[in-house]
């Protein structure tokens, strides 16, 4: 099956932050990537929508104390690349069956693709906003990095329910649930929030190797009594440490010290999957969890980290937001109860992504 990738450059002629019109990249200081590729995906489909529905969501958000949204566009200054669009193995709601083969040839391509693609914008130093798409397109990112910087000068500040540390996944190196393990192989630092999801035995011994246990901060899913009885087998568990168990969706003052202490490289990139969130906030995304972060969690966390690279000199590089998969809506019924939920997911996203650009740029 041959890669076929298309830029859609003008996908309904809008712009992230809906400018009257597209800065050039020359004049841009941020470029949006879409990345349309939702082939690994195991359960809800979708993730291949999800850039589409960040762009229109963005359109919508307009409350801003300090700036509005078009004093920040012209701040920001926003190119908009486009949208890398790949063949989606999930077409008119059915899952069209693709061979492992297949799936690993669609995988690889895409990846040296979005390599390709966020290259030059990197290579510019402009802030660059990539939307996905199912995790695995940050690989191509990972891959752009190693090119023009040495990974260990960089952290990954990984939001996700999910470490994403296992080798494969189905037999899959380029997958949504191998993306961390990927750029561990390849060097890069990392911290790691939102994770509640199971840890199974072979990520518990990568999380050994890499010595990430104090770089963790695992989301609470069970109450605080339950946690206590089991203070001793807590002790010698291998990912969790008991000071990092993140309660309601937000780090404690003590965590978010230790976390930023972490992040002590000349650059960062925010890698958010945005099952991270608790499934209350984002249930548009492939696999929904409840105690996951609060939307306020995941804002204050950002907007720490955005504010301690400045102070010590750190650049952030870009973020991706990955795993949106709005939910399908019903067009002859405008005013369901999915399509309200749908758009929730879209619109906290678009909200996140609008906030960071506003912390980076004023
Ligand atoms: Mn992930």
């Amino acid at each position: 099956m041959p890669l076929h990738c298309t830029l859609n450059k003008e996908y309904k002629n809008c712009t992230f932050l809906d400018a009257e019109k597209n800065p050039s990249f020359e004049e841009a200081r941020a470029v949006f990537l879409g990345v349309s590729f939702d082939a690994t995906t195991t359960y809800h489909k979708g993730a291949d929508k999800g850039p589409q529905a960040l762009l229109e969501a963005s359109h919508q958000i307009e409350f801003e104390p300090v700036l509005d949204s078009a004093a920040l566009n012209e701040r920001v200054c926003m190119h908009n690349a486009g949208i890398l669009e790949f063949p989606s193995n999930w077409k008119n709601g059915m899952l069209k069956e693709w061979s492992e083969n297949e799936v690993r040839a669609m995988a690889e391509g895409m990846v040296q693709e979005v390599q390709k693609a966020c290259a030059p914008a990197l290579h510019a130093k402009k802030f660059l906003l990539m939307a996905g798409g199912e995790h695995s397109v940050a690989n191509g990112i990972w891959k752009a990095l190693a090119h023009l910087y040495n990974p260990e000068g960089i952290t990954l500040l990984h939001v996700d329910a999910h470490l994403d540390l296992r080798d494969a996944y189905w037999n899959q190196k380029y997958c949504h649930g191998s993306v961390m393990a990927r750029a561990k192989e390849m060097g890069f630092q990392s911290v790691h929030t939102g994770i509640r999801d199971q840890i199974g035995v072979e990520e518990q011994e990568q999380v050994k190797k890499y010595e990430l246990r104090e770089r963790i901060f695992y989301c609470a899913t069970q109450p605080k009594e339950f946690y206590a009885r089991n203070a001793r087998a807590l002790k010698k568990c291998a990912w969790m440490k008991k000071e990092n168990l993140v309660w309601n969706g937000v780090l404690n003052a003590l965590q978010m010290k230790k976390l930023l202490r972490a992040v002590a490289t000349p650059y960062v990139w925010i890698s958010l999957d945005v099952d991270g969130f608790d499934s209350s906030v984002m249930p548009g995304t492939g696999t929904p969890l409840p105690y996951g972060m609060s939307l306020k969690g995941v804002e204050d966390l950002l907007h720490a980290v955005i504010v301690h690279a400045r102070s010590k000199k750190i650049t952030v590089l870009g973020m991706d937001l990955t795993e949106l998969a709005p939910l399908m809506r019903d067009p002859e019924k405008p005013y369901s109860m999915s399509n309200a939920v749908s758009v929730q997911s879209e619109m906290n996203a678009a909200l996140l992504a609008h906030k960071v650009l506003q912390w980076m740029f004023t």
